[in-house]
């Protein structure tokens, strides 16, 4: 039955948080993140298969199908897989380098070996429940050989790939010691996609380097070309492989699903707002916890703002969702406690009993919270050094459709390049995103007509450009791309 998968999305995770209680049953509930809230109105479209990691190790339940219809396909995962693998080449190799050295990336050759290893996992399970000639959609940074093995499991396949985090540039890349075998496992797709053109053009300018590098290790001749025909959405370009196929790369900014985040209640924003205090000004920040985010940038801000006066700690309240996040890698246990240092020293310098300036909460919260959090936020703050996209801006952005209220976003995430209305800031730079705050809240105040037209071309460039726009875009080209790798 399950070979009759004619669509199949592979992720490092499945759209689940798994349980396992102490009599060796296990419950099962959806799980946040930028990736599921892109992908599941495309599988529930398809009535796809998602093959991926249930988020417990060493247990994994048998294949099944959610209330929506999507077949959920778990790999197992052993503790040491998910060390070498997840915490390891994923998130302390790759993640770093492909965010510009935020921190220092560890190149370690066990984590390596674990790498390749879990990615020919996945690769067999997909092979196993994907029909003849099925579309096979691969997901982001830790499946990045996937694509290489399931070309050669299964040629039959159509293979798409996307990156959803950035792709440095080639003088970064090069650091990694295993560089071709990871361009290589890419090229394997039919198509590559990135948020951005400069992510793809960072990747069309390695593969003619590292293919040269490869060339004058192993003696074989460079056999990359780059096609720079405009054929695939934006940068349309195709490099020709060894094996004579041709690999589509172009740029499919991520959206997200405009129809969650509408408005909360009026009443539940009222209340919010009243256990607030009722705050003239109020800041919100959602992340992940993670270095690359710029929690403590903008708290710095923050304080440097009430310290200047610019900001009065009776009328400014800032709120922080921090949701934890890869917990057991050193360089987020020093971020969180950079974070709540910061919170607890602002709160004691500047709040009163009962009357705390910063309201910061380590966990996750259900969407409904979330939206409420939205729309009662006067200025969203997403300060990210880096960031593939951020979804989390453009959801702030659906919410304040009405055009109410203002957004502080870092040059350096993705979605700048489509935000033309929000107060764009430098996290490398406090000076830059304590201007831009007060830009908003001047605004905001002074000048509604222009914050209000800010918002509103944001919003409108949020309601245009969907999630479908962009999976439908995706699969389109992937289409194309692969009937031209036929021809
Ligand atoms: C990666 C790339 C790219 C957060 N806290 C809660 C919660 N969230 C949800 C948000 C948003 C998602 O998590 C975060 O997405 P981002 O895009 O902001 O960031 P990453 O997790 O780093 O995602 C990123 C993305 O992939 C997609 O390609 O944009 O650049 O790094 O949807 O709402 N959701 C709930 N409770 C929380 O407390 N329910």
């Amino acid at each position: 039955m399950e070979a009759s998968n004619s669509f199949v999305v592979v992720a490092n995770r499945l759209p689940v948080d798994m349980t396992v209680h102490p009599d060796g049953s296990y419950s099962i509930s959806p799980s946040p993140g930028g990736l599921v809230t892109g992908l599941s109105p495309v599988l529930e479209q398809h009535r796809g298969c998602w093959v991926g990691w249930p988020g417990t190790v060493d247990v994994a339940p048998e294949p099944f199908r959610t209330d929506t219809g999507v077949l959920l396909h778990p790999v197992k995962l052993t503790s040491s897989d998910f060390e070498g693998f997840y915490e390891g080449f994923s998130n302390a190799t790759l993640w770093p380098l492909f965010h510009d050295l935020i921190v220092q990336p560890v190149y370690n050759t066990d984590w390596w070996q674990a790498f390749r290893e879990v990615n020919l996992k996945f690769a067999e399970a997909v092979a196993q429940v994907s029909a003849p000639n099925a579309t096979v959609w691969v997901q982001d940074y830790q499946l990045l050989l996937v694509p290489g093995i399931l070309r050669q499991l299964r040629p039959d396949l159509k293979i798409g790939f996307f990156l959803h985090i950035p792709f440095p540039s080639p003088d970064l890349f090069r650091q990694l010691p295993w560089r071709e075998e990871i361009v290589r496992g890419m090229l394997g797709a039919d198509l590559v996609g990135f948020h951005l053109i400069q992510n793809a053009e960072n990747f069309l300018a390695l593969t003619k380097q590292v293919a040269g590098t490869a060339g004058s290790h192993t003696g074989q001749p460079d056999e990359l070309e780059v096609h720079g025909t405009a054929k695939v959405r934006e940068l349309g370009a195709y490099i020709r492989t060894p094996d004579a196929r041709n690999v589509g790369v172009g740029a499919f900014p991520i959206s997200i699903d405009v129809s969650a985040f509408g408005k909360a209640s009026k009443s539940s924003v009222l209340n919010l707002l009243n256990d607030l205090g009722n705050p003239e000004t109020t800041f919100l920040g959602v992340d992940r916890l993670d270095y690359t985010k710029g929690i403590l940038q903008r708290l710095l801000a923050f304080e440097q703002l009430l310290e200047a006066g610019a900001l009065d700690p009776e009328k400014a309240v800032l709120l922080q969702v921090a949701t934890p996040s890869r917990e057991r890698i050193d360089h987020y246990r020093v971020s969180r406690s950079q974070v709540e240092e910061a919170v607890g020293r602002i709160n004691g310098r500047f709040g009163r009993m009962g009357h705390p300036v910063v309201h910061y909460l380590h966990r996750s919260l259900p969407k409904s919270e979330l939206q409420i959090l939205y729309s009662a936020a006067d200025v969203m703050l997403v300060t990210p050094f880096k960031d593939g996209m951020n979804l989390v801006a453009k959801e702030y952005v659906a919410n304040h459709r009405d055009g109410n209220g203002a957004l502080v976003l870092s040059e350096f995430a993705g979605a700048a390049a489509e935000l033309s209305g929000a107060y764009l800031c430098n996290p490398f730079d406090l000076e830059s995103v304590k201007r831009q705050m007060v830009a908003a809240v001047y605004d905001l105040r002074q000048n509604p007509a222009s914050a209000r037209a800010r918002m509103l071309a944001n919003s409108e460039q949020v309601y245009s450009h969907d999630v479908n726009v962009w999976a439908n875009s995706f699969l389109d080209c992937l289409k194309e791309a692969g009937e031209n790798a036929k021809a």
